[in-house]
């Protein structure tokens, strides 16, 4: 696996988390400083690893963990999210018809690249081509045909041409209409000069590339920074590819580097072979280092854990008949995450939701964000016992608000009709049933 020394202690140092009768402190210092020796010697920047371990170890001693969260739990979860931070930086390439330029320098790995680019889009069902857009050494075109045989891809190129704009712009007409996605190998250099710079332009200017992708060697460790970041600068590159991930321990140095770019990782090559290339996914990254089988599950569960258990709490709550201020508070915030209001008015009896369209649908969410407003100037008492608010109670809510009396009244009015159809609801057990169902699969508790 790639960063295989990482990885392993890594997940050594998780274990002991996992392992762990309680959490405390002496544990989180002494699990930070193994995270720390295993980021040094991974290559990643010094300066880095401080911040990132000084930041774990601050939340790790300071932050509850969320309810339905366990101690240790949430400890992994703290050095997840905060290794994603530093190592992770992903996008996504969309699966459509496209034109893709490889740039980098000498070696990096662009031609390797560009077959392997082909099959991965190959697996997706797309049809991709291959451009030989390196003139500068004969052997270039030769390479990319070779690697064009080997995975059935319909190759452009030109062995005794050196205008390289020419040869690129008869390749895309060959395969406008017969390819999907256009793969453009160009020629590198040593370093990144100014006869390099004005190529690039060049062939930008005329190929009008939808992704221009940078492609850098691992084994530059820290340098792929400066690199990513002098290409992106001069050029500009929608994605890096990162190379040569397999056989070399600074690997982390390059990919932290990187991340601190802004400049997305799009892909990682990890070996020689054509099928040695995944797309780069920051959290499935990280998850595999860690050992983690269902890292998405974990953080799946850290958000809900927060926002959902509540929902289902007061939606039964609502339903049983007790019915507070807090309760239609929580309710109106519920009703915003779970997205389009008409699709939950829809699932209330009586068919209720569906008369409320376009405009009306606007408005009713407008007067419900003002109600917000207007309840977050009640006290604690007023929330809980809403018969409270009698009229001088009503004029200065409305002051604390911003608003008018009619305001409040109109929210307490609005307050009566809900709990009494709660009410209703909770007497309705299919609609009962079916909320329950939608919030779970909202997302909501366990
Ligand atoms: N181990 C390993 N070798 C790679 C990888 N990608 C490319 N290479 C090797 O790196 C060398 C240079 O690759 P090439 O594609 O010709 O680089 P270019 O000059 O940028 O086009 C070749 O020997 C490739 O086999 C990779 O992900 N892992
Ligand atoms: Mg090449």
């Amino acid at each position: 696996m790639v960063l295989d020394n990482l990885g392993e202690s890594l997940r050594g140092t998780l274990k002991r988390i996992a392992n762990a009768k309680h959490i405390d402190p002496q544990l989180i210092k002494e699990v930070v400083r193994e995270i720390q020796r295993a980021l040094i010697s991974a290559d990643v920047n010094v300066k880095l690893v401080l911040q990132l371990t000084k930041s774990i170890e601050r939340r790790a001693l300071e932050e509850k963990p969320p309810a339905g969260m366990s101690a240790r739990e949430h400890v992994v979860n703290i050095v997840h999210q905060e290794l994603s931070t530093i190592l992770g930086n992903d996008r996504r390439i969309p699966l459509k018809k496209q034109v893709i330029m490889l740039v980098g320098l000498y070696g990096n790995g662009k031609t390797t690249t560009a077959g392997k680019l082909s099959k991965y889009f190959q697996k997706k069902g797309l049809r991709p081509a291959l451009i030989a857009g390196d003139v500068h050494r004969p052997a270039a075109v030769d390479q990319l045909r070779t690697l064009a045989e080997q995975t059935n891809t319909p190759f452009y190129g030109e062995t005794d041409n050196k205008d390289t704009i020419q040869i690129v712009t008869r390749g895309l007409e060959k395969f406008k209409k017969s390819a999907d996605v256009v793969i453009v190998d160009t020629a590198g250099r040593h370093k990144l000069d100014d006869d390099l710079i004005q190529e690039m332009r060049a062939i930008f200017e005329a190929v009008k590339p939808d992704e221009k992708f940078l492609v850098i060697d691992a084994s530059v460790g820290q340098q792929g920074g400066p690199q990513a970041k002098a290409f992106n600068d001069t050029v500009g590159v929608t994605g890096v590819i990162i190379t040569k991930l397999d056989g070399t321990a600074k690997g982390g140095g390059a990919l932290s580097a990187v991340a601190e770019t802004q400049a997305p990782v799009v892909f990682i090559g990890t070996g020689e072979h054509i099928a040695d290339f995944e797309q780069f996914d920051a959290n499935r990254f990280i998850g595999r280092l860690l050992g983690m089988g269902d890292i998405e599950g974990l953080l799946e569960k850290a958000q809900e854990a927060a926002e959902g258990q509540d929902m289902e709490k007061s939606a039964r709550k609502m339903m049983s008949g007790k019915f507070t201020l807090h309760d239609m508070y929580s309710q109106m915030e519920m009703l915003n995450k779970m997205g389009p209001l008409g699709k939950v008015a829809q699932m209330l009896p009586g068919g209720m939701g569906q008369k409320l369209q376009g405009a009306e649908m606007e408005q009713s969410q407008i007067k419900m964000r003002r109600f917000k407003v207007v309840m977050d100037s009640m006290t604690e008492a007023e929330m809980e016992a809403p018969n409270l608010i009698k009229s001088s109670r009503q004029r200065r809510i409305a002051r604390g608000a911003g608003a008018d009396v009619q305001e409040v009244k109109d929210l307490l009015k609005y307050y009566d009709m809900t709990k009494r159809m709660m009410k209703g609801f909770g007497s309705n057990r299919k609609a009962q049933r079916n909320l329950m169902r939608q919030l779970k699969f909202q997302g909501g508790g366990p």
